[in-house]
C-alpha cells in the first residue's frame, strides 16, 4: 500500500475507536522492531497511538489484549490509590465503537492507546539521569506487579527468555542456512557456540527453585519507557506485549544491554561499542532503590549474569534472523540485523571482562 493510501486507511481505522475530537494528522513512529505504530493527532484533549499488532510474532492478539487489560487495570488501581495520573502513568486501551479493544480488518489487527504527551522514549541515554530515572520506573513497575496473580496471564511468546531454547533455535537456523549467509558469519557463529554451556544457567536455577518466577516486563529497553520532557522522570512503562512470568534478571539484564551500551544497537564501528560501567551504576542504583526489598539474595547476586545472558541471547536472535533472511525484526536497511548482532556480541565480550566490577556495584546498592 502506498503512503497516501496507508494514511487514508489508518485514519479510517482510527475512526473505528471511541476517540475524542477530530483527527487532524497521522505520524508513523519509527521506533520499535515489532509492531507498526502511528501517532494519531486530534483537535481534542487527547492524541492516540494506533498500532497494528505483528501477528507473525503475537499469534493470538485476543489473548495478548486480555493480558494488557489485566495488567493495566491492576496498575491503574494502584496509581489511583497513590493519587497518580492514570492517563500518563499506565497505558490506557481505547474501546472500539462496537465495544471490544481490537479492530480487525484486511490490513491487520489494530489497537489504540492514549498517547502519553510531553514525554519522550529515548534510544540512547543521552544524559545519565535519564537512565537512572528509567531504572527507578522499571524497579517500581516490578514492585507494583509483585502481587499480580501470574496465573491470569497468557504466555504470549513461549520460551521468550529461555536462552537455552533460543540457542537451540539459533543452531537450527545455522544448520538450515536458508539465506546462505551463515557462510559469511563464521566468526560470530563460533563466538556464540563457545558460550553454549552458559545458556541454561538462569533456567536451571529457575527450574530448581533457586530463582523465583515473577511477573516481569521482559522487554525493558530504554525506548519502552516514556520519560517526562520537563522533569526527566520515568512516567510510564510501555510496550506491555511481553509481560509474562519471567525473572527479574531478564528485566535488569535487558535494560543494561540496551541502555548502558556506549553506542546504538546497530552501530557499525565496533570500536565505539562497550558497556559503560558508570551507566551500569546509574541503573543499578535506581533499580535497586525501588526493587531491593522484593528481591532474594540469590537474585540480587545474579543480576550481572542476567546482563550477559540477555545480551548474548539478543545477539543470537539478531544473528539467527539475519541467517533466516530477516523474517522477525523490522529493518531500516539491508544488513541491519548483522550490525545489531555484532554490537551485542561485542558487548558480551566486554561484559564478561567487567563482571567482577558489575558484582561490586550491585553489592554496593543491595541490602
Ligand atoms: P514495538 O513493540 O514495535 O517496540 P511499542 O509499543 O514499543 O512497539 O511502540 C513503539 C514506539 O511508539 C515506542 O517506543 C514509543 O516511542 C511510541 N509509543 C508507544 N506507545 C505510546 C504511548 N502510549 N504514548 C506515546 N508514545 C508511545
Ligand atoms: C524487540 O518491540 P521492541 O522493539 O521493544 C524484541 C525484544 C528485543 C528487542 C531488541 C517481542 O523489542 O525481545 O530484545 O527488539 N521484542 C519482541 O532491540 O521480540
Ligand atoms: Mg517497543
Amino acid at each position: 500500500m502506498g503512503d497516501i493510501n496507508m494514511t487514508v486507511e489508518i485514519k479510517r481505522v482510527a475512526a473505528e475507536f471511541k476517540i475524542g475530537g477530530n483527527i487532524i494528522g497521522v505520524d508513523k513512529i519509527e521506533i520499535g522492531h515489532i509492531n507498526t505504530t502511528y501517532h494519531i493527532l486530534t483537535d481534542g484533549e487527547d492524541d492516540y497511538i494506533l498500532q497494528r499488532i505483528n501477528t507473525n510474532i503475537f499469534k493470538d492478539p485476543y489473548k495478548l489484549t486480555e493480558n494488557i487489560l489485566a495488567v493495566t487495570s491492576f496498575l491503574g488501581e494502584k496509581i489511583v490509590k497513590n493519587s497518580g495520573n492514570i492517563k500518563r502513568e499506565t497505558l490506557t486501551l481505547i474501546e472500539t465503537r462496537t465495544g471490544g479493544h481490537l479492530y480487525d480488518t484486511d490490513s491487520g489487527h489494530y489497537r489504540m492507546y492514549i498517547f502519553i504527551k510531553e514525554a519522550t522514549s529515548y534510544n540512547t541515554a543521552i544524559r545519565p539521569v535519564l537512565f537512572h530515572n528509567a531504572a527507578v520506573a522499571f524497579g517500581r513497575f516490578q514492585k507494583l506487579l509483585n502481587d499480580f496473580p501470574a496465573e491470569r496471564l497468557h504466555e504470549t511468546i513461549k520460551n521468550f527468555h529461555n536462552t537455552q531454547s533460543r540457542y537451540n533455535d539459533f543452531c537450527a537456523s545455522v544448520e538450515k542456512n536458508i539465506s546462505g549467509r551463515a557462510d559469511t558469519v563464521k566468526e560470530e557463529i563460533a563466538f556464540i557456540k563457545q558460550r553454549a554451556g552458559f545458556c541454561s544457567l538462569i533456567m536451571d536455577k529457575i527450574n530448581s527453585g533457586l530463582i523465583p518466577l515473577r511477573v516481569t516486563h521482559n522487554d525493558t529497553k530504554l525506548n519502552n519507557i516514556m520519560i517526562d520532557n520537563k522533569t526527566d522522570e520515568g512516567v510510564c512503562v510501555i510496550d506491555l506485549d511481553t509481560v509474562m512470568p519471567g525473572s527479574v534478571l531478564y528485566d535488569f539484564g535487558d535494560s543494561i544491554r540496551f541502555g548502558a551500551s556506549s553506542a546504538a544497537e546497530d552501530e557499525k564501528d565496533l570500536d565505539k561499542v562497550y558497556m559503560s560501567l558508570s551507566l551500569f551504576e546509574e541503573f543499578a542504583k535506581g533499580f535497586l532503590s525501588e526493587a531491593r526489598d522484593t528481591l532474594t539474595d540469590e537474585e540480587t547476586e545474579m543480576l550481572p549474569i542476567g546482563v550477559v545472558m540477555m545480551t548474548l541471547e539478543c545477539g543470537m536472535r539478531f544473528l539467527a534472523d539475519y541467517i533466516d533472511g530477516d523474517k522477525y525484526f523490522a529493518l531500516h536497511y539491508e544488513g541491519q540485523n548483522l550490525d545489531r548482532a555484532r554490537t551485542q556480541l561485542k558487548l558480551v565480550a566486554d561484559m564478561e571482562v567487567k563482571l567482577p566490577e558489575m558484582k561490586r556495584i550491585v553489592k554496593k546498592y543491595s541490602k
